[in-house]
């Protein structure tokens, strides 16, 4: 069936998809536009495969059963669902490369907040499993806003809990367990046996699923293939509206899970993931926090400790606003090392190339060549097989890291919800300046450079330009400038703040103290209090 429709203005993909308000989504006609607009972008799935599942949050449902029936008369051959239409972000990636799909459509806001009133998203996968590149979102933002009718079969909703092949016309759509497949891709790069003997001997974790969407994952994965006591998985069942809870793992959002740890000590090893399941936290004895960036770096320099990696890394990247720490580890290994604009997407080409192995990014993502997303499960994993390996705690791993390589004290500001205009205003602010930053001493700190970031992708010279405003002091301190691309309401400023200290008497000192000279520069140059009325973050990640 054919049904007329007009474009909705506001299409267009930000750094992982379209993401917008429950309510956005749910006018009429708003999510199949954009579907539409995937469909007519990518006419390789015509008789093709597509993946198709998403977190489980709030309008999931109704949005997989629109989907289904708009493949159908899209006339893709074959979509293949996760049961209950879940799928994490990690698994979705998988599915997309072990079935030779075409794509996949992965519904999720990742770690925004669900319910009626909270975000949902669209994102678009391309075959090799990873978040279409600029140039395919382009073409669907332009699909978008010149649309005039979609294509959408007439069917009744489908029971996705009844695993096996059903059909709607020509199209057949198989609903899959992906739980099994997931782990068995886990038990190829990880040495199960160790991690099996150090869990049923002694070594107590805590992996909160955040009421979201690894929490099947996790049960299976930690508690029935690995044998943990049950309840090392707390929050395990997905729920439309997370619990009510924020799925994201940041100190703030994980506080519980932070608190547990400092008040039992037996609790040695603690993790968390978001709302699809790609992003992750790790935490240390005592509730200590492994910062996103150091997280990237341990793993770089000690994943060869995995039977995966034991062939050791092709290369490493990092998004530019990610800590240099994982600089360190490159240079001492005499790895390639790529800094990307922020977007797991950037890291698709460098991966397929085979330039890398690792990857991450500060904003709690780190992955590998196993798939085209960052993963959760598969760095709380990797983190364990490395702590069982050299029989030595988080903490102690950490420190061991930040003695040989120094410490880069790390913090990202986030000043949420400002007015878009003032949000720009503070962009145009800062580039303005620029030019004439170096040299200039604000609080103690003295400019040594200050660019505009800009990448041109190695593999296929496709450029991408304006990705953060940078800063870099000759105290050894960084300060980055960006927009979010990920928000829902207003515009989010990200405010990057980053100190090495190369001194070990000086590593073990509190973050926040470190950074609040340079955190009051980034406010200062950017004259933000008056341009946006903030005086302090609304989040520190
Ligand atoms: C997405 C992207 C990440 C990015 C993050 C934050 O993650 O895949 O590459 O770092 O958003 O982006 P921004 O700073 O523009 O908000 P996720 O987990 O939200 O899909």
């Amino acid at each position: 069936m054919k049904v007329e429709t007009t474009p909705f203005a506001d299409q267009k993909p930000g750094t992982s998809g379209l993401r917008k308000a429950v309510p956005d989504f749910r006018k009429p006609r708003y999510l199949e536009n954009f579907v539409q607009a995937i469909f007519d972008t990518a006419p390789e799935l015509r008789g093709g495969t597509l993946v198709l599942g998403g977190d489980g949050r709030f309008f999931m449902d109704e949005a997989v059963q629109i989907i289904l029936r708009m493949a159908s008369a899209n006339e893709v051959g074959r979509v293949i669902v996760g049961r209950g239409g879940l799928l994490s972000t990690p698994c979705a990636s998988a599915l997309i490369r072990q079935r030779g799909a075409q794509g996949g459509i992965i519904l999720s806001a990742s770690h925004n907040p669900g319910g009626p009133e909270g975000d949902f998203g669209v994102k678009f996968n391309a075959a090799n499993g990873g978040p279409a590149p600029a140039s395919i979102t382009d073409t669907i933002f332009k699909n978008a806003s010149s649309l005039t009718r979609y294509l959408i079969a007439d069917a009744e909703p489908l029971n996705l809990d009844r695993l096996g092949e059903t059909r709607i016309g020509n199209t057949v759509v198989e609903i899959v367990d992906a739980v099994a497949d997931y782990i068995a891709l886990m038990e190829r790069l990880f040495d199960f046996e160790r991690l099996r003997a150090v869990l049923q001997g002694g070594l107590r974790m805590r992996f909160d699923a955040m009421n979201a969407v690894t929490g099947p994952y996790a049960h299976a994965l930690f508690e029935e293939r690995l044998g943990a006591p049950k309840g090392t998985v707390v929050n395990g069942v997905p729920k439309p509206d997370f619990g009510g809870l924020h799925p994201d793992p940041n100190p703030v959002y994980a506080k519980a899970l932070i608190d547990t740890l400092k008040d039992d000590p037996s609790i040695t090893f603690g993790a968390c993931s978001d709302g699809d399941g790609d992003r992750n936290l790790i935490i240390g004895p005592g509730g200590m926090v492994v910062s996103p960036s150091d997280s990237l770096a341990v793993l770089a320099a000690n994943a060869h400790l995995a039977p995966g990696y034991a062939g050791g890394l092709k290369g490493v990247a990092r998004s530019m606003p990610t800590s240099r720490a994982v600089d360190r580890v490159a240079e001492a290994m005499t790895l390639p090392l790529y800094e990307t604009p922020t977007g797991w997407k950037f890291f698709g080409n460098l991966l397929d190339a085979d330039r890398i192995t690792l990857c991450g990014e500060e904003s709690a993502g780190t992955g590998s060549n196993h798939i085209r997303e960052k993963d959760g499960l598969w760095a709380v994993l990797l983190w364990l097989n490395i702590v069982a390996a050299r029989g030595m705690s988080v903490t102690e791993i950490l420190e061991e890291h930040w003695q040989r390589y120094g410490r880069d004290y790390y913090a990202r500001h986030d000043y949420e919800e400002i007015d878009t205009a003032a949000a720009e205003g503070v962009m145009d602010h800062v580039r303005s300046q620029l030019p004439r930053l170096a040299g200039q001493t604000f609080g103690g700190f003295t400019v040594e450079r200050a660019d505009e970031f800009s990448y041109e992708d190695p593999v296929d010279s496709s450029i991408a330009k304006a990705q953060g405003l940078r800063i870099f002091f000759r105290e050894n301190a960084r300060i980055v400038y960006r927009l979010s691309g990920t928000g829902t309401q207003g515009a989010t400023l990200r405010v990057y703040l980053e100190r090495y200290e190369s001194d070990p008497a000086r590593q073990a000192l509190d973050s926040a103290d470190v950074l609040a000279d340079l955190a009051t520069v980034s406010r200062q140059i950017a004259d933000l209090s008056a341009r946006t009325g903030r005086t302090a973050p609304s989040v520190i990640a």
